[in-house]
């Protein structure tokens, strides 16, 4: 039987187990990538480890969430992860480099790697044939010590794409497409390979736009296979030689196909305050907007701004509407300033920003209060922003260029009409990227050698071994799709406190009650109860970090997001999955316990829990390997990693 791409990759890179649908796999991880808010916590757990030298082909630290420094603590963060990178033998991209997935994706990014990086979008040089997965930070850590990254193995889901796509439709439309037809928990446990005679019509650029945001679908990676648009970009790029081939095989099979004819598509949005909240463009057309924003890790590219100073040039943005232009990378900054758009779009009325996330996550350009901002970014849970009654929606950068125009949500193709002269922009590569690469900065060229702590920078919390009685109140009780920004949010004010657990506790899920953080804390133990994909977003490893130091023991919830549930149990906390009618019948405040033994069930491999609550009792399921077992046990990965160490030295 042929093999798809995925599992070509995954053979090639395995240590341990089979490539079987469900079955734990061990795979070998060549590239690590980290960024300021998860990475300070990977680097402590580094240190913490006993670890001294990075094991990996690469591994690189960005500076990129929060590059606006507005307080010691985020430079001293910034100054601990040079020091880190310095001493342990990583790449580090100063802070207003640009975002670690586009700063990546130009430097590093090579097909039939493997890639593990501790922020969600990690999956974005699956657009290159690279197999890249997002992680908590100590799974990060732990690969970039050398050690194999463990999954259960996904399906294989073909997506084949048909036709091409037509004027004013972009990749963008594509995925949200995709988002339309699957939601935002459709692509859990599944790794989306991208296959069919649509492909080779896309850029290497744009097949990122499309991989990148299958982090949204909730898809443990999307991938491509490589073909002269992976050779050309990586021309581009100056890194021709990395170029391989990698195809599936003609009788490959999958465990499912989902097809999208791409001449079919058209202008799509995702309205508030979910990416899958997806219609055509002219459904909400005519809604004046406030806020237009171009960039993040989607559509912050050369490529994706390049459309946008098209149509703006010659013109004039809307007087009702602020328009922002924020780059991924500064590189693209770089390029579109040497060509003179830069000051195009400023003449159109632009407020050109620098390359960093930081709109993405509330750091700078918050909306005003109640007022629609249209985005190019991938995300728009609601508060994200930086203001809890948002309205973002998410778009392509001609959407967002032609609302910047208009004033209000209108279909480009609309727009083109009424202006007579407006035409699509299409996609166009620069025949070179250029751009100087004094922001990144090579483990030979390290500036420190030891690390550097300013007093913001705390310990790694440890837990104690699981114990054997679990009981507690019902702390909280969540509905269906719960993000990682309701547990932990990444607002400037919470986000410099990612290297202080203690502090940042104080914040965990005070967007679904503000009074949880004390009464957790008082209770000393407690359950947190939830509905269907608890935990979907971030890789944020602070989201089951938080709870641990607070006392949380057990999330009971009727399903987890991949990287979330990874997370609980390498901060020992027991994930178990419920039924909906368990689920109907706890209520918050209501008193819970698990009947069984936790510490043997757990270590014994038993999967049906017993838990009882208010005097009935329920089943609840523990689906976890061997080794997240014994990972629970220990109280989490860092008491395991040291233990294993330990028993082995
Ligand atoms: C996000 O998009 O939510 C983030 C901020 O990039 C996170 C990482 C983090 O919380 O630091 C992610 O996607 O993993
Ligand atoms: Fe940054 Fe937003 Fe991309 Fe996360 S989704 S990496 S915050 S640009």
């Amino acid at each position: 039987m042929g093999q798809t791409l995925t599992e070509k990759i995954l053979e090639d890179h395995l240590v341990e187990g089979e490539l079987e649908t469900g079955e734990e796999i061990g795979i070998e991880i060549d590239q690590v990538l980290t960024q300021d808010t998860t990475g300070t916590m990977v680097w402590l757990q580094f240190e913490a480890m006993g670890l001294d030298e990075v094991q990996t082909e690469i591994a690189a630290q960005y500076c990129d969430h929060q590059t606006y420094q507005f307080d010691f603590k985020n430079t001293d963060d910034h100054r601990f992860l040079r020091s880190a990178a310095g001493k342990y033998g990583a790449h580090f991209s100063r802070p207003g480099n640009g975002i670690c997935h586009n700063v990546h994706r130009e430097n590093f990014a090579a097909p039939g790697k493997t890639l593990l990086g501790s922020d969600s979008h990690t999956p974005t040089p699956g657009g290159l044939g690279e197999l890249a997965i997002g992680a908590g930070g100590i799974d990060v850590t732990v690969a970039m010590g050398g050690a194999p990254y463990y999954i259960e193995m996904p399906e294989v889901v073909n997506v084949r794409l048909e036709g091409e796509l037509p004027e004013w439709a972009t990749a963008k439309d594509v995925i949200l497409e995709m988002l339309r037809r699957l939601s935002v928990k459709g692509g859990v446990g599944k790794i989306l390979e991208y296959t069919g005679p649509g492909v080779e019509s896309l850029t290497a650029p744009e097949r990122m736009t499309i991989t990148n945001m299958g982090t949204e679908l909730g898809a443990t990676t999307s991938i491509f296979p490589t073909d002269e648009q992976t050779e050309d970009y990586l021309e581009r790029v100056g890194r021709g030689d990395e170029y391989v081939e990698l195809q599936p095989d003609d009788d490959a099979e999958y465990d499912d196909e989902i097809v999208v004819d791409l001449s079919d598509l058209e202008p799509l949005i995702a309205q508030p305050s979910m990416p899958d909240k997806v219609v055509p463009v002219r459904e909400v057309a005519g809604q004046s907007v406030e806020q237009v924003i171009v960039g993040s890790c989607t559509n912050g590219g050369y490529e994706d701004i390049l459309p946008v100073a098209k149509m703006l040039e010659g013109r004039e943005t809307s007087m009702e509407t602020e328009t922002i232009v924020a780059p991924g990378s500064k590189q693209a900054s770089e390029m579109l300033a040497r060509e003179g758009w830069v000051a195009e779009m400023m003449a159109a009325g632009v407020n050109f920003s620098e390359a960093t996330c930081g709109a993405c996550i509330g750091i700078g350009h918050v909306p005003s209060s109640d007022s629609v901002s249209l985005r190019t970014f991938n995300r728009n849970f609601e508060g994200r922003s930086g203001i809890e009654d948002d309205n973002v929606y998410l778009c392509s950068p001609e959407v967002a260029a032609a609302a910047a125009l208009k004033g209000e949500i209108i279909d480009p193709r609309d727009l083109a009409d009424d202006l007579g002269d407006l035409e699509a922009p299409g996609i166009e590569l620069p025949d070179e990227y250029t751009g100087s690469k004094t922001d990144l900065i090579g483990p030979d060229e390290a500036v420190d050698d030891e690390l550097i702590k300013g007093p913001n920078i705390g310990d790694v919390p440890l837990k104690d071994q699981l114990g054997s009685d679990i009981e507690g109140e019902a702390l909280l009780k969540m509905e269906d799709n719960i993000t990682t920004d309701h547990i932990i949010p990444a607002t400037q004010d919470i986000l410099m406190y990612r290297s202080n657990v203690p502090k940042l506790s104080e914040f965990t899920l005070s967007r679904v009650d503000d009074t949880f953080a004390e009464r957790a804390l008082e209770a000393d133990g407690g359950f947190l109860v939830a509905g269907e994909n608890y935990g979907q977003g971030s890789s944020r490893e602070h989201a089951a970090l938080c709870p641990m130091y607070l006392g949380i023991e057990g999330v009971l919830a009727q399903s987890f997001a991949r990287i979330h549930r990874a997370n609980l149990f390498n901060f020992g906390i027991v994930p178990l999955t419920i039924d909906e009618d368990t689920y109907e019948n706890i209520d918050q405040g209501d008193e819970i316990e698990i009947v069984d033994d936790v510490y043997d069930a757990v270590t014994s491999g038993q999967e049906e829990f017993t838990v009882r609550v208010n005097g009935d009792e329920y089943t609840a399921v523990l689906d976890a390997s061997e080794r997240e077992r014994a990972i629970l046990a220990a109280g989490g990965k860092l008491s395991w990693t040291k233990d294993q160490a330990e028993g082995a030295g």
